[in-house]
């Protein structure tokens, strides 16, 4: 097979680069107005006299005033709340045979990216902590021009058809009377919306599992979702699906916590990626495809068209092709973060789309949107929008139009300007759309091959742990807990035994309601290929998966375990043992983790050597939610702590969300305060260690942390 014949520059400082022309500093500078005047007063109103009425003419003020009073613009319809970051791609495993895309051609070549991730149903100040899907969007700035991969960190989607996705947005959003609830689910019209959906039943299990409260950005994977093409050199289509799996390994933390958090710190996952980054532990994930002859489309139980299924790892493998690293944060939130704009027809040569009903609605929403959102077609001169590939067309004016095109031929084609600027062929990187082949009647249907609407969530349900079984039923007993309308709570249990009749049995026990009788049998029709029509005959069609390990965050270390950027927190006092604090906290340093002072009072606590150690939170600002596991060092001080409520809260959510729990000494006196274990009797969650120097402790605990946390004791905690 034929290498697509491109370059490859080094791009990965090109963004940077075309981005600092942009960049203002007023450090050692005058004071301005817009127009370049300095200021001498920024205090005052023109006035006349000192108490007296303000004059018109104050221009400073009117313009101050005037930009103000304009600074806000529409929020994102949908992913309001997100965060980005900065960072490149970098090929590994480039498959040249598969897509032309230039910037997938030759390992090491690397792509500018920044990319953003959001919660979907809240506004731009709501917590990041909601049960929700996050938006996982990439922009690559290629020699090519712009590629945007728009996804989420869910494979699957609530619905099948583009046209239903106004009514999804408006039955998930607050309620339209009384703008209530912010940013949850948990709410009638939601739940009457997808009691009427059986295609949402796959969707709907991805989200009520633990991958809808991520324990960080850092930690979620991404997919692309649809199925796309890539196209190579000799135009041949494979179908592609995306996605990104992270070094970090994917963890959640626990619906109880993911509440604290959304009081004690709203801005949990911005604050997270953002320090990561600024510490130097720049998140990194895998890129990976899936990928599927044209010839075996029809091949699977399901139609690859759509986008409520995903494609079991078990029958299609994910080969990695590169990486991204984020390493970088922006320099201002509105100008980069709130002003990018991805699109998932945002394609270069070699990438092409499906006709996943789904797929092709998105098309036309999102330039639409951001014409509202950014209030001009001229949205791609933004300098974060601004490919790094020139631009030169025939489009021309409209608000806040940047460029300066000169000439008097603004038309194609032309004679006067010499037939420029001049198409491109595609040996010369032209983009021409794959020549699939269509012959059909209009008609406004859904397609047979998208009926089965219960095989993959059953699969999803069957392949978690018991714990996360557990917590899938937890959050349907939460979630239709808060449902006012009985008989949306009902409908919905119908929906839930088509998934699983003892999944069923376990949320209607919560609600105090029985599983109603109907539907008789499930929906699932078990369709084979042979429902699509005018498909050519399958060969075979591959056995169905019934479970698959991919979809489980416990059972599925696909990275090595790392504590790499976790957090500690160190439950100390005024009398503590310095060897008892310092030995751990240089083995977490070692690890690339860090241990953070919380005691009483801010300020500094004298340690059993009057050493001065500087506190990092008090415990009226830090609660144990904000941390992955926590030590309680030894000293005469800790058992004072005992009287405190607020130590005793810290201690018994740490115990509560399954977290390690270490300690050395008398620290374990503190232990037997909270009733962690019956005369001693500690769970494998709470390390012991023996402050006179135990080599191995720190050990135990960072071994005991990579696991992230000690699920087992969710069986004893009755909650
Ligand atoms: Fe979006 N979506 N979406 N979406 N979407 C938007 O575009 C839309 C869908 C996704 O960080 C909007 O610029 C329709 C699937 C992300 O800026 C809007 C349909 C997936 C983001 C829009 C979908 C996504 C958006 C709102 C169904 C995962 C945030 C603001 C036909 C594959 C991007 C904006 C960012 C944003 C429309 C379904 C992901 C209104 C019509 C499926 C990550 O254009």
């Amino acid at each position: 097979m034929k290498k697509a014949n491109t370059n490859y520059p080094n791009l990965q400082d090109k963004k940077q680069e075309d981005l600092q022309s942009e960049k203002s500093d007023g450090t050692n500078k005058f004071l301005t107005t817009n127009q370049g005047v300095k200021i001498n007063d920024d205090n005052n109103l023109l006035k006349a006299g000192e108490r007296g009425p303000s004059l018109l003419e104050d221009f400073i003020f009117r313009e101050k005033m005037t930009h103000f009073d304009h600074e806000r613009i529409p929020e994102r319809i949908v992913h309001a709340r997100g965060s980005g970051a900065h960072g490149f791609f970098e090929v590994t495993n480039p498959i040249p045979e598969i897509t032309k895309a230039g910037f997938l051609q030759e390992a090491g070549q690397k792509t500018p990216v920044f990319a953003r991730f959001s919660t979907v149903a809240g506004s731009r100040g709501s917590t990041d902590l909601a049960r929700d899907v996050r938006g996982f969007s990439v922009k690559f700035y290629t020699q090519e021009g712009i590629y945007d991969l728009v996804g989420n960190n869910m494979p699957v989607f609530f619905i099948q058809d583009a046209n239903k996705f106004p009514d999804l947005v408006h039955a998930v959003k607050p309620e339209p009377h009384n703008e209530i609830p912010q940013a949850a689910s948990a709410h009638d019209t939601f739940w009457d919306f997808i009691s009427l959906m059986p295609e949402s039943a796959h969707m709907i299990m991805w989200l009520m599992s633990d991958r809808a409260i991520p324990r960080s950005l850092r930690m979620m994977e991404g997919f692309g979702v649809h199925t796309f093409r890539f196209i190579n050199a000799e135009n041949e289509s494979h179908f592609v699906k995306l996605h990104w799996k992270p070094k970090l390994g994917t963890h959640a933390v626990v619906w109880d916590e993911a509440q604290k958090i959304s009081g004690k710190n709203p801005d949990f996952h911005r604050e997270d990626l953002w320090q990561a980054i600024d510490m130097g532990n720049f998140p990194e994930w895998e890129l990976g495809v899936q990928i599927i002859p044209e010839a075996d489309e029809h091949k699977f139980d399901f139609d690859l068209l759509d986008p409520t299924k995903l494609i079991p790892e078990e029958l299609v493998p994910v080969a990695i092709i590169g990486r991204m690293v984020l390493n970088r944060n922006p320099d201002n939130f509105f100008a980069e973060t709130e002003q990018i704009a991805f699109h998932p027809g945002h394609v270069v040569p070699g990438i092409d789309f499906t006709n996943d009903p789904l797929l092709q609605g998105r098309l036309f929403s999102y330039t639409d949107t951001q014409l509202s959102r950014l209030g001009s077609p001229n949205f791609h001169e933004i300098p974060i929008n601004r490919t790094i590939s020139p631009t030169h067309n025939n489009q021309r004016d409209g608000h806040m139009r940047q460029e300066i095109n000169t000439g008097r031929v603004s038309y194609y084609p032309n004679s006067l300007g010499g037939g420029c600027p001049y198409q491109a062929m595609i040996a010369e990187g032209g983009f021409t759309s794959f020549n699939e082949r269509i012959e059909a009647h209009k008609i406004r249907e859904r397609s047979e091959s998208f009926s089965d609407h219960f095989t993959q969530a059953r699969m999803f349900y069957l392949s978690q742990t018991p714990i996360e079984q557990n917590h899938i039923a937890k959050a349907f007993s939460f979630e239709l807990g808060k449902v006012e309308t009985t008989a949306i709570r009902i409908r919905m249990l119908g929906i839930i035994k088509l998934i699983d009749a003892s999944l069923a049995e376990k949320v209607a026990e919560t609600l105090g309601a029985a599983v109603p009788e109907y539907p008789e049998k499930p929906m699932n029709q078990g369709i084979g290929a042979d429902a699509v029509p005018g498909k050519q005959e399958p060969k075979e069609i591959l056995e169905p998966v019934m479970t698959s390990d991919a979809l489980n965050m416990i059972k599925n270390p696909t990275v090595t375990p790392t504590i790499a950027s976790r957090k500690v927190a160190f439950v100390c006092n005024d009398g503590v043992s310095e060897k008892s604090v310092m030995n751990l906290k240089n083995e977490l340093l070692k690890m690339d983790a860090k241990g953070f002072i919380i005691a009483p009072h801010l300020g500094f606590i004298t340690t059993d050597t009057d050493a001065l150690i500087p506190v990092d939170f008090s415990f009226l600002t830090a609660s144990s939610v904000l941390f992955d596991a926590v030590f309680i060092p030894a000293g005469d001080g800790i058992n004072n702590l005992s009287e405190n409520n607020n130590v005793i809260e810290f201690l018994t959510d740490a115990y509560k969300h399954c977290k390690i729990i270490g300690t050395e000494g008398n620290g374990t006196e503190l232990l037997d305060v909270t009733n962690f274990g019956k005369e001693g009797d500690y769970d494998g969650g709470i390390i012991i260690g023996d402050v006179s120097g135990d080599p191995d402790f720190a050990m135990q605990f960072i071994t005991a942390m990579s696991g992230h946390r000690y699920w087992d004791r969710e069986a004893v905690l009755v909650l």
